[in-house]
């Protein structure tokens, strides 16, 4: 059993106090203080150690430091850290093959953060609509449905409906249409008009609670997409890369988004590394000088991506996700048939999965849930209110599992 020493001085109680005093408050943190992380679990600076229920959003899909793509970062920081794009580097053509093929699209732009991802695919999404669709300047319309959650810049937050994401940052970017979530009617009306440039949604919706479609709403979505000569943009910043049990979540459902964007686990959440992928016709759209990054595509991400992807692939992280979530959802559905009274809702697909509480978005139950869950070992956090996401790293083996529900099931089969 590995002895972790720690290394920090100052207690939870004072760093959280020295975080309190200098950091923006912009955040409302479970009163927890990592230190250490690896694999499944993480330890504060006491040394208590936990699992880990949130994978800081589906960045860690890997594990915490997992050693492979921790040794493709030192070994390439030794080397070569970042050149700007003002330059070749020896490692993005090399990258952009591996990545391209790895998810069947023509071509990679390199990014940093998902919601730059997010970003560029709008921009791109409206300078095909410009050169290709033959929309008329400056008319483009993108599509995006209520509950959306795709990042924080003013162009994310513009199509936001959330009023915590939104509100008292307006002006909003113009030409969003925002239209309920999986409602193919609605749908079928917005595209209506000649001048919609892209359709651009989450799988399943993150944020707004782990909300999954009916089976038939993305490919049908995507049809009408194709029939109407407008780019279904699939925003997998969260649930790519075997969160949901497949490589991506649109493979559940048989279709190829026009224009993917991924973050988060790309870099298996060492450093920021975002991307999005489409075909020759839409990434050409864009000419040299009209987009691009200071670190996008540098050579420590490539690297590191790389070997992140190679991971999820040679430990099957996709398949386990998809094992242990029918186990996790199986557990959490007989705990809420035990607490109908606590539990309304269990919902998911591979590890991405949530328990709506039965309470009202205003309660504090499913934060007081997730403290007594953190004092048992686990950590967790509400997303909406009452909405509790549970999100581990792919790696965790079933005995872990297994090890995880009894302590969610010991916390809220005896909740008060
Ligand atoms: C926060 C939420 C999750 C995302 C999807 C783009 C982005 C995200 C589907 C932007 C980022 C993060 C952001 C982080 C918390 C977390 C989050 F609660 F905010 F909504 F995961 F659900 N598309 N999600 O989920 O990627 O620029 O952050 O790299 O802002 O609080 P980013």
């Amino acid at each position: 059993m590995e002895v972790l020493t720690n290394t920090t001085t100052l207690s939870s109680a004072e760093l959280m106090e020295l975080e309190d005093r200098y950091n923006a408050h912009n955040y409302h943190p479970i009163p927890v203080v990592l230190e250490r992380g690896r694999g499944v679990h993480v330890w504060d600076v006491e040394g208590k150690r936990y699992y880990d229920f949130l994978s800081a959003y589906s960045a860690v899909n890997q594990g915490h430091c997992h050693p492979r793509i921790i040794g493709a970062l030192t070994e390439q920081a030794q080397k070569l850290t970042l050149t700007s794009r003002a330059f070749y580097n020896n490692l993005l053509g090399e990258y952009a093959e591996f990545i391209t093929h790895y998810f069947d699209h023509d071509r990679v732009l390199p990014m940093n953060t998902g919601v730059e991802g997010v970003e560029t695919a709008i921009k791109l999404a409206r300078r095909w609509a410009y050169n290709i669709k033959g929309v008329a300047d400056d008319q483009a319309k993108i599509i995006f449905v209520e509950g959306n959650f795709h990042g924080r810049t003013l162009g994310a937050i513009s199509a936001s409906t959330d009023p915590d994401s939104r509100k008292g940052f307006g002006p909003y970017m113009p030409g969003y249409v925002v239209i309920p979530y999986n409602d193919l009617t609605a749908l079928e009306t917005a595209l209506k008009d000649p001048s919609v440039a892209g359709f651009l949604v989450e799988p399943i919706q993150g944020e707004a609670g782990v909300n999954v479609p009916d089976e038939d709403y993305l490919p049908k979505a995507f049809e009408m997409c194709r029939q109407r000569h407008v780019l279904f943009i699939a925003d997998e910043v969260q649930t790519g890369i075997a969160r949901t049990g497949k490589r991506l979540c649109c493979d559940h459902y048989g279709f190829k988004p026009d224009i993917l964007i991924l973050g988060k686990a790309l870099s298996g959440g060492v450093l920021p590394v975002s991307a999005v992928l489409s075909s020759d016709e839409v990434m050409l759209t864009i000419k040299p000088g009209e987009h691009g990054s200071t670190f996008g595509g540098n050579p420590l991400a490539c690297a590191v991506a790389m070997e992140a992807l190679k991971v999820v692939e040679e430990e099957k992280l996709a398949e386990n996700a998809e094992v242990l979530g029918k186990i996790f959802r199986t557990r959490m559905e007989a705990l809420k048939n035990r607490r109908p009274d606590l539990i309304q809702l269990v919902r998911g697909k591979g590890l991405l999965n949530a328990i709506v509480i039965n309470d009202s978005e205003e309660s504090k139950t499913a934060w007081n849930i997730c403290l007594a869950l953190a004092d048992n070992g686990l950590l967790a956090k509400p997303t909406h209110g009452n909405i509790i996401r549970f999100a581990p790293p792919l790696v965790m083996t079933r005995e872990q599992m297994e090890d995880c529900c009894g302590i969610i099931e010991r916390v809220m089969a005896d909740w008060e």
